[in-house]
């Protein structure tokens, strides 16, 4: 539950090696450890920080769609993926704005690159919205989860639909113990703003509930992994709810878990709160499919969480 996830934290602050990383930031990070959360027992969305629901069940509608555009998203107001399309929009030969390299780093260091940076992001954001051709360029972020869940490409010209062959096979075979989706396609990895940090996950069926497994190869302990943890035990309901079972257990694996060095006051301050009772999730009983869910079809009760704790998004 909860408090793994905080002895992780913790556990990774004591321990963890000082890693450079591909972002230029910093890490402390351990390799292969694994938390659990018994679905049973509440919503696992942290309490001992604000974690912005909305995004996560944004976010899981985008993937479950198959759309790799981040158009979905800004109309959702979620601007989570924003960075990794803008990084192509200005490394592109059409873009003829300010210098943009390295804005990552630099927006974070730099007031007046900051102000540049954000005018050209809300430039950039605005023609996705609004411009069909601009976005189908450059909103784009390629071979990504929607992608590789919905449409993986065959050597033989075809498409895989992993997602709905999963749901068919917990369906049909529940005991199978081939119940996997993966979104590492190895052909695909050069073509990626980012290839998969959440590269494979299994589900599990024992006494009519559904368990699911994650492998996560690189896990931003403080950002990303609340996230993480929502949308799988999202991921789970939803199938659970097609599939007319009940929830078991997310058990999440991790490769390279690491804190990045511009994160350690707030996991410290996080680290000094105590876990509050979990919230549970409400889903439109009159939706079977979870390719017809949509936004207002999802609700939480009961989220009572500390405030959110702000941090930088390393790129
Ligand atoms: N890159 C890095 N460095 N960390 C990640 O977690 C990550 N993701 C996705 C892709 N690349 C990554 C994007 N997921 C936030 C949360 C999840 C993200 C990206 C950003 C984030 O900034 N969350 C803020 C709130 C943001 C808001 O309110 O708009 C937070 O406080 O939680 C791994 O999936």
């Amino acid at each position: 539950g909860e408090k793994a996830y905080l002895e992780l934290c913790e556990y990774i602050l004591n321990n963890g090696t000082k890693k450079q990383d591909r972002t230029k930031t910093g890490t402390f990070s351990v390799f292969g450890q694994q938390i659990r959360f018994d679905l049973e027992k509440g919503f696992p969305l942290l309490t001992t920080k604000k974690v912005p629901f909305r995004l996560i069940a944004s976010e899981l509608l985008w993937f479950i769609k198959g759309d790799t555009n981040i158009r979905f998203l800004l109309q959702n107001r979620n601007h989570i993926w924003d960075e990794w399309a803008f990084k192509n929009w200005v490394s592109s030969a059409e873009y003829h704005g300010p210098d943009m390299t390295d804005f990552g780093n630099r927006s974070q260091t730099d007031d007046q690159f900051n102000t540049l940076y954000q005018e050209q992001m809300a430039i950039f954001t605005e023609r996705i919205l609004h411009e069909d051709d601009f976005a189908k360029k450059y909103g784009d972020l390629g071979a990504v989860y929607g992608k590789q869940w919905r449409a993986w490409k065959t050597s033989q010209h075809q498409t895989i639909d992993q997602l709905k062959n999963v749901i068919h096979s917990i369906q049909n075979n529940p005991d199978s113990r081939r119940h996997i989706v993966s979104a590492w396609n190895p052909e695909d990895i050069p073509n990626m703003a980012l290839p998969p940090c959440h590269t494979l996950f299994q589900f599990y069926v024992a006494e009519n509930k559904l368990s699911c497994q994650l492998y996560q190869r690189s896990a931003d302990m403080f950002l990303g992994v609340p996230f993480n943890i929502a949308s799988y035990a999202l991921l789970t309901h939803l199938i659970a709810h097609e599939c007319g079972l009940g929830v078991g257990e997310f058990v999440h694996t991790f490769g390279d878990a690491h804190i990045y060095t511009n994160h350690v006051d707030q996991v410290k301050t996080q680290l000094a709160r105590n876990p509050k009772n979990l919230p549970s999730l409400k889903l439109n009983e009159e939706k079977m499919s979870i390719f017809d869910f949509d936004m207002d079809d999802i609700g939480l009760e009961g989220y009572d969480p500390y405030p959110a704790i702000k941090a930088p998004v390393a790129v």
